[in-house]
């Protein structure tokens, strides 16, 4: 029986699902949502995730499978709290979990554990990845070997924050009329411990070529990078947070600037949304949350995925969550 616009596992709340396919089986790699009674703010403070759990899938139609906890915040030198959403990677032989959390002065960091399994146990790196910042980290693996991270978030994801260059807990973010921040862009080292490149902010352009505006908010740029390659064009996808679509833009090259084509999710149930795009013999599958499992509380969120239809001239549809 089809599995699409369902919960894919009930027996925790889960959310942010990165969706890979390795040695022939659908893993997901989520956020894991804990249930409590705590405030529910601008700043993300609802989101009080403290491990990882990672689930799989035979095929789009077999039961997923909760694989358990593969790594907790307490063993995680660097962290002091929230384990927001992670992506892997397989890279010569090794999965690579890549992940935001806050660090002990409070800024969101991210960083990466080790496994030789999709499944883990992953073992965390002593220190966050040096330079990092923010939230929401995906991973593109280029035609050439290259390994490229998208990330950052506003608001609770601190992005707008580091303006400067440097964390500045009062920095608005851009006046409305500005250009809006894009997500940061950075190659991923060899040993997938380290940056690369300096990161830089990506521009997302409009159809005649002028930034996206931070007050554009059906358009700009809020959190959830998602990127993927199609016919040698770069698909970056991405949350527009506040008004709650899924939306993408196209690129001749990996760091933009990126052209907006449309959106891809309207609203979901709950505030946030968040997703992957999973590219499985021709077809492509849209990974996402909403809160239709704990009747709309924003931290209670559970993964489900949908067929995202692609037409001939490489444009997405837009799919509405509750009408098949
Ligand atoms: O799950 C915590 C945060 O909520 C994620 O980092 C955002 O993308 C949003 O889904």
């Amino acid at each position: 029986m089809s599995k699409e616009r369902t919960p894919l596992v009930t027996n925790i709340f889960t959310a942010d699902p990165s969706a890979r396919f390795f040695d022939g089986k659908i893993y997901i790699y989520p956020s894991h949502d804990i249930p409590h009674d705590g405030v529910d703010n601008d700043n993300g403070d609802e989101y009080q995730m403290r491990d990882y759990h990672i689930l799989s899938m035979d095929s789009l139609d077999a039961e997923c499978v909760d694989h358990g906890e593969v790594l907790n915040e307490k063993d995680i030198p660097w962290v002091s709290e929230q384990l927001w959403a992670p992506d892997a990677i397989c890279v010569d032989g090794k999965y690579y979990l890549v992940f935001p959390a806050r660090d002990k002065n409070g800024d969101f960091r991210l960083g990466v554990a080790v496994s030789d399994t999709p499944v883990g146990p992953f073992k965390p790196e002593d220190n966050y990845i040096e330079g990092s910042y923010s939230i929401d980290p995906g991973l593109l693996q280029d035609d050439n070997g290259d390994v490229y991270v998208y990330y950052g978030g506003l608001w609770g994801g601190q992005l707008e924050k580091w303006q400067l260059g440097y964390s500045n807990p009062g920095e608005p973010d851009p006046e409305p009329n500005r250009a809006s921040l894009g997500p940061m862009f950075a190659k991923m080292g060899k040993d997938m411990k380290s940056f690369a490149t300096e990161p830089i902010n990506i521009s997302i352009i409009d159809e005649n070529g002028d930034p996206i505006k931070a007050g554009d908010e059906d358009r700009r740029y809020f959190e959830d990078p998602w990127m993927n390659k199609i016919n040698g064009k770069y698909y970056l996808s991405y949350s527009t947070g506040t008004t709650h679509y899924i939306v993408y833009a196209t690129s001749d090259k990996p760091e933009g600037p990126f052209t907006y084509q449309g959106r891809i999710l309207e609203p979901v149930i709950g505030w946030t949304t968040h997703h992957s795009i999973l590219e499985l013999n021709g077809k492509f599958y849209l990974f996402y949350h909403d809160c239709e499992l704990s009747n709309g509380i924003n931290h209670r969120r559970c993964v489900k995925y949908l067929e995202l239809k692609m037409d001939e001239n490489g444009k997405f549809e837009t799919v509405f969550p509750y009408e098949k």
